[in-house]
């Protein structure tokens, strides 16, 4: 019979074990549901893969808006096509993985689907919050600074009870491909790369920097931009995230301690913006 505990006896080696540190995960700007560099269906594979990676040492993520090209919750009813992304989400959860996500500007039409029937809760709006001792705001960013006059009155629009009141009556296979003509979703997503206009033309670098005036925020994350941005505002101190999206760069953040940084899964070319 084999000697079961021989391993344990003098000379031979201790297994080492490394306890890996709990992080904490941000991304946004999935845009399931149209398909770019790569279809969507394959893009929500690579997420999952993503997800998968990160749980091994998560303790939150947070996913900022815009995880859907097009949203929208009737009473008993939700668009189909993202069901490998939510099994895995709440698998996450159960292994005790703290999920949020926020609504973006192509997915504000969110009710209680999300905090229901997945247990995530969902932010509407921008939040100021503390984590591991810094102070973080974080919002999708669409609205937000000067400019976009015309996108923030159609958003008044959309958010107002009586248009999600009116638009709930038609029949989902009439409004959600009325909802995807109308955006243009029919055509594959526009790749191309967007272009870093600089700390005086950037709409929310110059948001960040008014509201750090008034302010003690260590990191502004936001999406919405579709670029990685990493900057530092003028105090020197406060930093302004942007996460970049998944139609071209796979990029997300990770904070690990008191330590912020930018990466990009599965894309060596990735550049961030700074
Ligand atoms: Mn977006």
């Amino acid at each position: 019979m084999q000697k079961l505990w021989s391993h344990y006896g003098s000379g031979s080696k201790i297994r080492r074990i490394v306890i890996p540190l709990s992080k904490i995960y941000f991304a946004s700007d999935f845009h399931l549901g149209v398909d770019a560099r790569l279809s969507s269906s394959d893009r929500e594979l690579l997420i999952c893969q993503w997800l998968d990676e990160i749980s091994i040492d998560a303790k939150q993520i947070w996913l900022i808006g815009d995880l859907f090209d097009f949203w929208f919750e009737y009473k008993s009813a939700i668009p189909k096509g993202f069901s490998k992304l939510f099994s895995r989400l709440v698998l996450l959860k159960e292994k005790g993985i703290d999920i949020r996500v926020f609504t973006g500007n192509h997915d504000l039409w969110m009710k209680d689907y999300f905090t229901k029937e997945l247990g995530i809760p969902v932010y509407f709006d921008r939040i100021e919050i503390e984590i591991n001792g810094k102070n973080f705001f974080i919002a999708h960013g669409d609205g937000l600074g000067p400019g976009d006059s015309g996108y923030k009155r159609m958003k008044k629009v959309f958010i107002h009870p009586f248009s999600k009141f009116l638009y709930r009556w038609l029949h989902p296979d009439l409004g959600i491909p009325l909802a995807n003509f109308f955006s243009g979703r029919s055509r594959k997503a526009q790749i191309m790369e967007k272009k870093f206009l600089g700390r005086d033309e950037e709409w929310l670098i110059q948001y960040v920097e008014r509201k750090s005036l008034t302010l003690n925020t260590d990191f502004y994350i936001f999406g919405h931009r579709h670029l990685p941005i990493d900057y530092t505002l003028k105090n020197r101190k406060s930093r302004y995230i942007n996460l970049g999206d998944w139609l071209l760069h796979q990029s997300y953040a990770v904070l690990d301690g008191e330590d912020l940084k930018l990466c990009f899964y599965k894309n060596e070319n990735g550049k961030i913006y700074s």
